[in-house]
């Protein structure tokens, strides 16, 4: 049966900031304390999926997280009314108060793993949510990603749920953004690459030594297990740690994969010519397997990771040819930029490109290909997806209509001490709730 890929942004939540809360992500080090413009970033994210959309391609939405995380503050002995916890949270701990109010949901790359149908023994789509336990502000992400995703692909008989794996620096799981799928085509069997940054077992691997590899080994394996992943369709490789201490803490940063296509960064793998060895040995497909090495002399490290070149999406059209899905900072780095040129005129799939200001997610380390959560999904599984988290051109009128409404266009660190913010936010979350039909998805709903 024919299959898609349909891409699941993220859309960015109403209290969107700079709080420097990502140590090893360098953008989301150097932007912290920077105002930001909450209305400007979740109309860039909406942009790009109607782009995405009137190409004809199949376009989701995947809801923001309620925020500030009052719940936690509770478990964390603030006590009083919501306004009060908040007051009391600003005075004591500033940063933590902002950790508590961060949108980075909205980098659903990092939501969860997705194994689709063809890779899995019962034929099922499998999800875990990742627990993204290496930050405070992402492990507060899991529960309510799990009910998103049971609220969005609502199907026993299609989909399988995994709760996130156990809450501890050993199983850190970073999701999709540390999995690349190979295949002929999204229907076929593909080869699901789980990439991993150290293990926390096995001390003959090596680890990065400055910043945290935040996927480990048992993680992967885990996750693998819980899809039933046939045995010809895992594969297990180490990220390189030297590039981890460049501020390359996903792999999505050094390295994308679409169909037959693996794009990566001469350096992002360790013993590079052994893993990609093994990778071209395990290709369960017939069609030529593209592995495009970007050499350092071409790009650098430091401009692969400014430029988020590798964090672009890359997207089969229709006619079979491939699109990257750049951020404009790849526009404006010279040498990226003539890579760029090069790599679509050469002999190989990718022969388009285009370029989007996702500025505001970027400068905290979020590129295009970490705003979106990819399923490959055939006729059935797709008509099982909850049709209101589908893109439309109407779905799009009415979110940006609903973003005028409700969000600010500047947030600055005082801010998050009224507590209107936090009526604001809960109230643009309750009626998306309807727009999106989630049903009480968030625990302010529950109460
Ligand atoms: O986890 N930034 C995110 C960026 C995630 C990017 N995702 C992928 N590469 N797939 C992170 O580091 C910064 C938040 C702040 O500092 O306010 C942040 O969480």
């Amino acid at each position: 049966m024919h299959a898609v890929e349909v891409n699941f942004d993220g859309l960015v939540g109403p209290t969107h900031n700079y709080a420097g809360l990502s140590y090893g992500n360098v953008a989301s080090l150097s932007h912290a304390s920077s105002h930001s413009n909450p209305r400007e970033a979740v109309l860039q994210g909406l942009e790009k999926m109607k782009a995405m959309h009137e190409l004809g391609l199949e376009q989701g939405i995947f809801a923001p997280h309620a925020r500030p995380d009052i719940n936690v503050l509770k478990r964390l002995g603030f006590t009083g009314s919501d306004r009060q916890i908040i007051e009391k949270a600003f005075k004591a701990d500033p940063i933590l108060l902002r950790a508590c109010y961060s949108a980075s949901a909205m980098w659903t790359a990092n939501a969860a793993t997705v194994s689709p149908s063809a890779d899995t023994l019962d034929g099922k789509v499998h999800f875990t949510a990742a627990n993204l336990n290496n930050k405070f502000h992402r492990s507060l992400e899991p529960t309510t990603t799990t009910a998103l995703l049971k609220a969005m692909f609502n199907n026993d008989h299609y989909f399988s749920h995994h709760c996130h794996l156990p809450d501890q620096g050993f199983f850190g799981d970073e999701g999709a953004a540390n999995h690349n799928r190979l295949c002929d085509s999204h229907a076929d069997t593909g080869l699901e690459v789980f990439v991993f940054g150290a293990s926390s077992f096995n001390n003959a691997l090596p680890k990065p030594s400055k910043f945290p590899a935040r996927q480990t080994l048992e993680a992967s394996q885990a996750v693998a297990r819980l899809h039933q992943l046939k045995p010809h369709s895992q594969l297990f490789i180490q990220q390189n740690p030297v590039v981890i201490d460049q501020g390359v803490f996903h792999n999505d940063v050094i390295a994308v994969a679409n169909g037959n296509v693996l794009l990566c960064h001469e350096q992002a793998f360790l013993n590079q010519a052994h893993a990609l060895d093994e990778i071209k040995k395990a290709y369960t497909g017939e069609k030529t397997l593209h592995i495009i090495e970007v050499p350092t002399q071409k790009v650098s490290i430091t401009d692969a990771v400014s430029s988020y070149l590798f964090n672009s999406q890359l997207i089969t059209l229709a006619d079979g040819s491939m699109l990257l899905v750049a951020p404009q900072e790849c526009q404006r780095n010279l040498a990226v930029h003539q890579y760029i040129q090069e790599l679509i005129l050469s002999d190989n799939p990718i022969q388009h490109v285009r370029f989007f200001d996702l500025r505001q997610s970027m400068q905290n380390g979020g590129g295009p290909a970490c705003l979106r959560l990819r399923a490959a999904l055939n006729a059935n599984e797709l008509n099982a997806v909850n049709p209101a988290v589908r893109f439309s051109h109407d779905k799009y009128d009415q979110l940006v209509n609903w973003a005028n409404t409700h969000y600010r266009d500047s947030l600055t660190s005082n801010d998050f001490a009224d507590p209107q913010l936090l009526t604001e936010s809960y109230q643009a979350l309750d009626e998306l709730t309807s727009l999106l039909n989630l049903g009480s998805v968030y625990p302010f709903q529950q109460q």
